[in-house]
């Protein structure tokens, strides 16, 4: 699936380090589209002030914006997300997001930039590959090989707590559910309560993006995850329009073939043999825990990237969250990160750059000399983005 700028002359990626590790692995994001540019166009880059690159026929000219958000820019600035739309639909191609950590307890004003992002972009497809590689200990004699792709839909689902006097009108229309608090009388008990919402249309267009993602590779499985068995009404209308789509598609994915998992059941069967599984397409929460859980398979979150896609825009994502205990040490692993933006271009077509920053990434890991602490090694994020970056050039 490509949403075809692969013939453009040069792509603007909008930069959203956003919180916490994310504003040391988004860097090194942005060093491997522009060392791969280097590469493939022997141009020089101009880098300061602002990361412009040349413009040349045959690849991508990054120019990447930088695009403030999170919890902390959201304190000393107070960015209004508005701005940050605007910037990504009117000046940029795609994007690259880093890791955000928001306030468990409410905010007045602030709401998830990522959730956010997702619904307002409609980046309705967050797609995860996990799989195993040399070097990550994944080779251990008692680690199974994982190889799996989970697709887990990005605008539905979710929830997000609403205190009924900082309701608006604004959230309503940012966030697919509503929740609100309540102080029950007479007993004054707090009392929460959500509305999950799972539509026919959402859980199509993410099941057809599941199909197609299953239909490519070798083994063109695919597996529904779901809890139809208690959540029979919400649950079990994203698995009647998944399995609705083959019907749907004239044929196309009659070579596919259908398996479902309760979501429980799911999770236990991919910790003990992970190699049943392909492509799993999945609700927005059981996507996010069984994407976290798969990480666990192949050594660490830190390697795990992912793409959220619209129709009209991507932006890459790693998986991991901002790692406050981590944050600043210069420790963080940048491989999701770097993949991530791999990821985000081969989406865009560019197929070429992205098995670059692919093999390098591979190379780098395999030796097992230069693993990062959630690897177990002891190199620095610099150190091993250099190392990608060298290998990308040479
Ligand atoms: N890059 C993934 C990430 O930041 N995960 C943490 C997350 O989902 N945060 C949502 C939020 O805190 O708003």
């Amino acid at each position: 699936r490509s949403i075809s700028t692969s013939s453009r002359k040069s792509l603007t990626v909008g930069l959203i380090p956003a919180d916490g590790i994310g504003r040391e692995v988004i860097p090194s994001a942005k060093d491997a589209i522009i060392a791969v540019k280097v590469r493939a166009a022997g141009t020089q880059i101009h880098r300061p002030p602002c990361w412009m690159g040349n413009i040349h026929a045959d690849g991508i000219c990054p120019s990447p914006r930088y695009c403030p958000v999170g919890p902390t820019v959201f304190h000393k600035f107070r960015v209004f997300h508005a701005a940050l739309y605007r910037t990504l639909k009117e000046e940029c191609d795609c994007a690259l997001f880093g890791s955000v950590s928001s306030p468990s307890r409410k905010v007045a004003g602030y709401s998830s930039p990522i959730v956010a992002l997702r619904k307002e972009l409609d980046l309705y497809a967050n797609i995860r590959p996990v799989f195993s590689v040399a070097g990550t200990g994944a080779e251990a004699p008692r680690t199974r090989p994982a190889d799996l792709i989970v697709v887990r839909e990005n605008t539905e689902c979710l929830v997000r707590i609403h205190t009924r006097h900082c309701f608006s009108v604004q959230q309503t229309r940012l966030y697919s559910t509503l929740k609100r608090r309540t102080s029950s009388k007479p007993k004054k008990e707090k009392e929460a309560r959500a509305t999950r919402l799972i539509t026919e249309r959402a859980s199509s267009r993410i099941g057809k993006i599941a199909f197609e993602l299953a239909k490519a590779r070798p083994r063109k499985l695919l597996t529904i995850i779901h809890k139809s068995n208690v959540l029979s009404v919400t649950d079990g209308l994203f698995r009647e329009s998944v399995r609705a789509v083959p019907a749907l598609s004239n044929g196309k994915f009659d070579d596919v073939t259908i398996e479902e998992q309760l979501v429980d059941s799911a999770v236990y069967r991919l910790f003990r043999e992970p190699e049943i599984f392909d492509v799993m397409v999945a609700p927005n929460l059981y996507g996010d825990i069984i994407s976290d859980a798969a990480a666990a398979l192949v050594g660490s979150l830190g390697v795990i990237p992912s793409i959220n896609a619209g129709d009209d825009f991507v932006m890459g994502e790693p998986v991991h969250g901002s790692a406050p205990d981590i944050a600043g040490k210069g420790i963080a692993n940048p491989v999701a990160s770097i993949r991530s933006a791999a990821l985000m271009l081969r989406h865009l077509g560019y197929a070429s750059p992205a098995d670059k920053i692919d093999k390098a990434v591979n190379d780098t890991l395999a030796p097992a000399k230069l693993l990062t602490p959630d690897l177990g090694g002891t190199a620095s994020t610099t150190e091993v983005t250099e190392h990608i970056m060298g290998l990308i050039k040479e």
